[in-house]
């Protein structure tokens, strides 16, 4: 039986198999070196098993104290676009595709619904982990304003940082703590972390918590993805 929220065992396999060291390494900027990505490595796979546990009780993932941050200048910082992406003038959000009541959001209107803060663990494929604060609306928020239609079953998101893009399942993007963020470690998200809105979730590894968002699009089909394309596993559960 496969759970459908979490990167099962055969799935690491995958992974490592189908997409090879060098390509898992390449989705976190990984330029090579005598480093060999540690996605086997004791403490992330001891890290999986912990959250899949949490997860499969219907539980959070774990939070963490401020104290316990990675330093705001040791957080790595990963886009396609160098240098990093600014948004384009009058950015706003669009949220459209299967729902009764498309949107177009602008930052303070996503600042105006109901906010959440907290500090977890980022878990990048490549092996690393870094913990920050983040704060953001819930992703289940705005999915209930726009009232998605019975036959969509995904959500797609688009960016402003070339091809990059990506979509999740609508269950893990009703998750209690994925958030469209917009803040990191107090501060605005700036251009190194996505802003202004990103996806942001400790359910999900890195290559899913997409940044520079540009919209959101409910979909029937499951959408693909610029490293799900490339194989690696679509739902990428922690
Ligand atoms: N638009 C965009 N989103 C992205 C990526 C990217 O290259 N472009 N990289 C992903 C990967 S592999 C990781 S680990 C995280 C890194 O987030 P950070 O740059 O805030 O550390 O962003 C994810 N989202
Ligand atoms: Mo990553």
């Amino acid at each position: 039986m496969t759970d459908d929220r979490s990167l099962s065992r055969r799935d690491l396999f995958r992974l490592g198999m189908v997409a090879g060291p060098a390509a898992l390494a390449a989705s976190c900027g990984w330029q090579g070196g005598p480093l060999m990505p540690k996605l086997n490595s004791i403490s992330l796979f001891n890290d999986w098993v912990g959250e899949k546990i949490l997860l499969r009780n219907g539980r959070l993932a774990p939070v963490y104290p401020v104290s316990k941050r990675t330093p705001s200048h040791l957080f790595p910082s990963y886009a396609l676009t160098n240098p990093r992406p600014e948004p384009p003038a009058g950015w706003a959000l669009n949220v459209g595709g299967l729902v009764s009541k498309p949107a177009v959001l602008t930052l303070e209107m996503i600042e105006a619904l109901p906010r959440v803060t907290y500090t977890v663990k980022h878990h990048c494929v490549e092996g690393w982990s870094a913990i920050a604060t983040w704060t953001g609306a819930p992703l289940s928020a705005i999915i209930n304003m726009v009232e998605p239609k019975p036959e969509a079953k995904y959500l797609r998101f688009d960016t402003f940082d070339h091809n990059y893009y990506n979509g999740w399942d609508l269950k893990s993007a009703m998750h209690p703590q994925t958030l469209l963020a917009y803040s990191f470690n107090g501060g605005p998200l700036g251009a190194a972390h996505g802003g202004p809105v990103r996806v942001y979730s400790p359910i999900k590894l890195g290559y899913k918590l997409t940044k520079y968002l540009t919209s959101l699009t409910f979909t029937a089909e499951r959408p693909g993805g610029y490293w799900e394309d490339q194989g690696y596993p679509w739902l990428g559960g922690v």
